[in-house]
C-alpha cells in the first residue's frame, strides 16, 4: 500500500467507522447506540417490528408504553429532564399518527426529541397501502427537521444528523421515517463521526459591542427587569444568569418554561408572569394600573413598570404578553435569542441580539465583574417589594366552595375539612423541601402547581406549556423517572388530564418506574369551567366529568382503576388525612397515585383574560 493511500485511509477512519454487514434495522439500532441512547419508548407494529427485533439484541432499554402518545410524551419528559434527545418509535399509519401530538408538543416547547416511525415498503408508498400515512408530510409544520430514508446507506448519516439537529441550537423534534424494505435490506454501514450540515450554524455569539450596549442601557435605566424563558434552561445558562442578576441586582421574572432557571426562592425572583402569573411580576413589567371593568375604559396608571426589559431566551408568547402592544409599553426591549426567527416576531425589539444565551450572560457577568455597575436601583427595589407584599400568590375558601356540592355531599359543610388544590400543592412543596421533579397535566392544577411549588433548579418543572396538551403529566413523569431513578418524580395532575393517558399505569407497573401522581380531582374540566364562569355566565358546556346520574359518587374510581393495574393508590377527601397520605406516597418505592378530592368552583387567580392588559388583571383571591 502506498504511503498516500494509507494516510487517506487513516483520515477516513477518523471521520468514519466501517461496520460488518447488517440489516437496515440493525444499522439503525447500532446508530442509536453510538449516540449514547440508553432508553427508547417504542410501541411495535408491522412496519417497525424488524427494528424491535434488532432492539432485543441491544443494550438499549426498550420501554413499551401502552399508547404511542404515552411513548412520545415519555420521550419528551426524558428530553426535558436531561437535555438529551428523548427517543420514541411507532409503527406506520395509526402508530405514527398517535405520535403527532407529542411531536407538536416538543416543537412548541423546543424539546430535543427523535421520533422514529416505520413506514410501508417503498414500492407501496402512495398506493394507499395498509397502514400507510404520509407522516413526513403530516408533521412538517411541527418538526425542526424530518427525513424519509430511501437508501440503506443513508441511515448512519441521517441518525447522526437527527441527533445533532434535535440537540443543538434551539432544540426540537426530528422525525425519521424508515420504510420496511430499507429496514430489511443489508449492507456494510459506514458510521460517520462528525456531522456536516451546510447552512446550519447553531453556534452564535453576541459581540462585545452588542453586550456593551446592554450594559449601557442598564446604566441608563431606573427600572430594569430580566424576563427569561425556556431558552435559559435549554442553554444550561442558569449559573451565568444568576451571576449576572446578582451582579446587576436586576429582578428576574420567568415564563412557565423558564421556571427553575433562576431559583424562585431567590430575593431577586419575581416568580413567573403572564395570564396566571404573579401580579407583582406583571406590574413590574407593564406597570400598575387601576382595575378597569371593560376594555373600552381608559387605562389609568398607578405606578411605572420596567423601563428596560432584558428578554433572554423567550418568545413573547401571548399567554405572557396579553395584548402585546401594552406589554411593557414604553420600555426599552432587548431581545436576545439563539433563533433569529424569534426576533421581532411578536414584539419589536429595540436591541435585537442573536446569540447563545449562556455565552452572552457569562460574558456580560465577566464584563461587569471588571467594571461594576454602580447603580443600586434602590427605589425600584422598594417598589417591587411593595408589590410583592400587596399581591402574593394566595387563596381563600370562597363562598362558592362553601356552597358547593362537594362540601354538602362529602364534608357535611365543614370548612376546616376541605382540601383546596392550592393547599395540596403547597403541602407537597413543604414535604418535599421543594426538591421534587414535577410534571403536570394541563388546566387549573397546572397553573396552581407553578404558583404553589417554588422551583429551585432548571429542568425541575416539566409541563406542556406551548401546546398545552392534556395527558402529558404521567407519561412525562415516567420519562423523567427513567432518566433520574433516584429522584422523587411527581405528576401533579387533573382528573381530566390524567384519564387521557391512564393506560400508562401499566407501563409504570410492568417496567417498575416509580413515578408518583397526585390527581387534583375536581370532577371537572376545571380550566374550561373557569372560562364558562367568566364568559358564559356559568353555563356548563360538557365540562362535568362525573356521572350526572349519581353526582355524589366520585367518578371514575381511580383507586379501583389503579388496583386493576397493580398500582398502589389512595383517595383523600379530608384535610387531616392529607399529610399522612402524601407521606405514604413519598415513601413508596413503586408507582403510587393519590386521588385528592377538591372542590371544582375555584378559579385560578391572578387572571388576565386573553388579549387583555394588566389593567384587566383580576388578582384578589
Ligand atoms: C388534549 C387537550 N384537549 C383539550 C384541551 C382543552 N383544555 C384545557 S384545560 C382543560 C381542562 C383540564 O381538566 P383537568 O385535567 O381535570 O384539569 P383542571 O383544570 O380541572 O385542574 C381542557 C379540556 C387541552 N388543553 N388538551
Ligand atoms: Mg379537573
Amino acid at each position: 500500500m502506498s504511503k498516500t493511500t494509507e494516510t487517506t485511509k487513516k483520515a477516513a477512519a477518523k471521520k468514519a467507522e466501517l461496520g460488518p454487514t447488517m440489516s437496515g434495522s440493525e444499522i439503525l439500532v447500532a446508530c442509536l447506540e453510538r449516540e449514547g441512547v440508553d432508553t427508547i419508548f417504542a410501541y411495535p407494529g408491522g412496519a417497525s417490528m424488524e427494528i424491535h427485533q434488532a432492539l432485543t439484541r441491544s443494550k438499549i432499554r426498550t420501554v413499551l408504553p401502552r399508547h404511542e402518545q404515552g411513548g412520545v410524551f415519555a420521550a419528551d419528559g426524558y428530553g426535558r429532564a436531561t437535555g438529551r434527545a428523548g427517543v420514541c418509535m411507532a409503527t406506520s399509519g395509526p402508530g405514527a399518527t398517535n405520535l403527532v401530538t407529542g411531536i407538536a408538543d416538543a416543537y412548541m416547547d423546543s424539546v430535543p426529541l427523535v421520533a422514529i416511525t416505520g413506514q410501508v415498503a417503498q414500492s407501496m408508498i402512495g398506493k394507499g397501502a395498509f397502514q400507510e400515512t404520509d407522516i413526513y408530510g403530516m408533521t412538517l409544520p411541527v418538526v425542526k427537521h424530518s427525513y424519509l430514508i430511501t437508501d440503506i446507506n443513508d441511515i448512519p448519516r441521517v441518525v447522526k444528523e437527527a441527533f445533532h439537529l434535535a440537540q443543538t441550537g434551539r432544540p426540537g423534534p426530528v422525525l425519521i421515517d424508515l420504510p420496511k424494505n430499507v429496514q430489511q435490506a443489508r449492507t456494510q454501514p459506514v458510521f460517520p463521526k462528525t456531522v456536516n450540515l451546510r447552512g446550519y450554524n447553531p453556534e452564535r455569539r453576541a459581540s462585545d459591542i452588542e453586550l456593551n450596549e446592554i450594559i449601557g442601557l442598564i446604566e441608563k435605566s431606573e427600572r430594569p427587569v430580566l424576563y427569561i424563558g425556556g431558552g435559559i434552561i435549554t442553554a444550561n445558562a442558569s449559573d451565568e444568569l444568576r451571576r449576572f442578576a446578582e451582579a446587576t441586582q436586576i429582578p428576574v421574572t420567568s415564563t412557565i418554561m423558564g421556571c427553575g432557571a433562576f431559583p424562585e426562592t431567590h430575593p431577586l425572583s419575581l416568580r413567573w408572569l403572564g395570564m396566571h402569573g404573579a401580579a407583582f411580576a406583571n406590574w413590574a413589567v407593564s406597570g400598575e394600573y387601576e382595575s378597569r371593568n371593560s376594555a373600552s375604559e381608559p387605562m389609568r396608571k398607578v405606578a411605572h413598570g420596567a423601563d428596560l426589559l432584558l428578554a433572554f431566551g423567550v418568545r413573547f408568547d401571548d399567554r405572557v404578553t396579553g395584548k402585546v402592544d401594552k406589554f411593557c409599553e414604553g420600555g426599552t426591549i432587548v431581545h436576545l435569542d439563539i433563533d433569529p426567527s424569534e426576533i421581532n416576531k411578536n414584539k419589536p425589539a429595540n436591541l435585537p441580539i442573536v446569540s447563545d444565551v449562556k455565552y452572552a450572560l457569562g460574558r456580560l457577568a465577566d464584563m461587569i465583574a471588571e467594571r461594576p455597575i454602580v447603580k443600586k436601583f434602590t427605589a425600584w427595589h422598594e417598589q417591587v417589594a411593595a408589590w410583592k407584599a400587596k399581591a402574593p400568590f394566595g387563596y381563600v375558601v370562597t363562598d362558592e366552595v362553601m356552597k358547593s356540592q362537594h362540601m354538602r355531599d362529602h364534608l357535611k359543610g365543614r370548612e376546616n375539612e376541605v382540601i383546596l388544590a392550592q393547599m395540596a400543592i403547597e403541602t407537597l412543596y413543604e414535604m418535599t423541601q421543594g426538591e421534587a421533579l414535577i410534571t403536570t397535566g394541563v388546566g387549573q392544577h397546572q397553573m396552581w402547581s407553578a404558583q404553589f411549588y417554588k422551583f429551585k433548579y432548571p429542568r425541575q418543572l416539566l409541563t406542556s406549556a406551548g401546546l398545552g396538551a392534556m395527558g402529558y403529566g404521567y407519561p412525562a413523569a415516567l420519562g423523567a423517572k427513567v432518566a433520574f431513578p433516584d429522584k422523587q418524580v411527581i405528576d401533579i395532575d387533573g382528573d381530566g388530564s390524567f384519564l387521557m393517558n391512564v393506560q400508562e399505569l401499566a407501563t409504570a407497573h410492568i417496567e417498575k418506574i416509580a413515578a408518583k401522581a397526585i390527581i387534583l380531582n375536581n370532577q371537572h374540566l376545571g380550566m374550561v369551567m373557569q372560562w364558562e364562569d367568566r364568559f358564559f355566565a356559568g353555563n356548563r358546556g360538557h365540562t362535568y366529568l362525573g356521572d350526572p346520574l349519581n353526582r355524589k359518587q366520585i367518578y371514575p374510581d381511580y383507586v379501583a382503576v389503579c388496583q386493576s393495574f397493580n398500582v398502589k393508590a389512595e383517595r383523600v377527601i379530608h384535610r387531616k388525612d392529607l399529610r399522612p397520605a402524601l407521606q405514604r406516597m413519598l415513601d413508596a418505592k413503586e408507582p403510587y397515585v393519590l386521588d385528592i378530592i377538591v372542590p371544582y368552583c375555584e378559579h385560578v387567580i391572578p387572571f388576565i383574560p386573553a388579549n387583555r392588559t394588566v389593567a384587566d388583571m383580576i388578582w384578589q383571591p
